[in-house]
């Protein structure tokens, strides 16, 4: 069954693809052994991270990217990740209304994901989707983040491009979102640029990386914006090398199955221990680790049983 939807996948067949996203989606051995199996196809599509605060128009901006690319020809796949706050799920469904332009249209994939609470398991997840959306033979593959948290920070670091959209009227808060993404904005995209206030908003970003002005509600400047991120990747591939990418993505996947192999129940069991001084932290993180090395034991056993 895996190497039929394997081989389904690699044709391209919508179907396959989007079982296999659930698999992936629900992380479970399945879906991990889809994505070790159809590794060798992966690298071919560009990666896009689109991040930045919650009504900053990303989700617009998202859809107006895939029409542009889709005009090209371009097969596309679209990742977008949501909060796991109990009020999201207007905004997902308000993402899959807005993206319902594209819904018959076969070129585009959409997944929308709900941003689950363990500690880097979201930017694993995502990495593998958009490995997946690769394999099965995208040209391009973007994801919407918010940009909020250390999760989203860290997946807007597998990208191979990511751009921060920002807005005339944040006031301060610019220099703060500035400050959190400074590292790994490759490009500014500063939409509703039909409002006032985006020269002001130009001058406080300053002119370390392109900036690009857009009104994703109109599409303009949208086919600049996506020549921007065309261009800046490829200077990218000049000096990164993919090594160094893939240092920082196994890093954020060995974090992720270790702490997966740990309860939460009793890390909270600890945490409780240590906060009424019963135990000592170091002494809770060995005894918590003992749970890594119980799990990478047992995996040992039944592939030599
Ligand atoms: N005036 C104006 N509004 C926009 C523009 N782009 C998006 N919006 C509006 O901003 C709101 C939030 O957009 P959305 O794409 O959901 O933002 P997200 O939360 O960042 O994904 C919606 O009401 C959009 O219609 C723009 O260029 N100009
Ligand atoms: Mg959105």
């Amino acid at each position: 069954m895996p190497a039929d939807l394997q081989r389904r996948i690699a044709a391209g067949e919508l179907r396959a693809l989007a079982r296999a996203a659930t698999l992936v989606e629900n992380q479970t051995p399945e879906g991990r052994a889809l994505i070790a199996a159809l590794f060798a196809q992966t690298g071919r599509a560009l990666l896009i991270g689109i991040t930045g605060p919650p009504g900053v128009g990303k989700s617009t901006l998202v859809n107006q990217l895939a029409a542009v690319l889709r005009a090209e020809g371009k097969t596309v796949g679209i990742v977008a990740v949501d909060p796991s706050s109990p009020y999201s799920h207007g905004a997902i469904l308000g993402d899959r209304i807005r993206m319902e332009q594209h819904h018959e249209d076969t070129g585009v994939f959409i997944r929308s994901m709900a941003s689950r609470g363990k500690l880097g398991g979201l930017a694993q997840t995502t990495l593998e989707m958009a490995l997946l959306l690769d394999a099965a033979g995208r040209d391009v593959v973007i994801v919407e983040t918010v940009g909020v948290g250390q999760d989203e920070v860290e997946i807007a670091r597998l990208a191979d491009v990511t751009v921060l959209v920002l807005v005339p009227g944040l006031g301060d808060d610019v220099q703060a979102i500035k400050a959190g993404f400074m590292e790994i904005a490759d490009v500014f995209a500063i939409n509703k640029a039909d409002l006032p206030g985006a020269d002001r908003l130009e001058l406080e970003i300053g002119g370390t990386v392109p900036i690009q002005r857009v009104i994703a509600t109109e599409g303009t400047g949208v086919a600049n914006l996506l020549a921007t991120i065309r261009t800046v990747h490829h200077q990218h591939q000049g000096q990164r090398n993919r090594a160094a990418v893939w240092a920082i993505r196994l890093r954020e996947m060995l974090r992720a199955t270790l702490l997966s192999a740990i309860p939460e129940a009793a890390i909270e069991q600890h945490a409780a221990r240590v906060a009424e001084k019963i135990e000592d932290p170091y002494a809770a993180v060995a005894a918590l680790r003992d749970y890594m090395v119980g799990a990478s034991n047992k995996k040992e056993k039944s592939k030599i049983g």
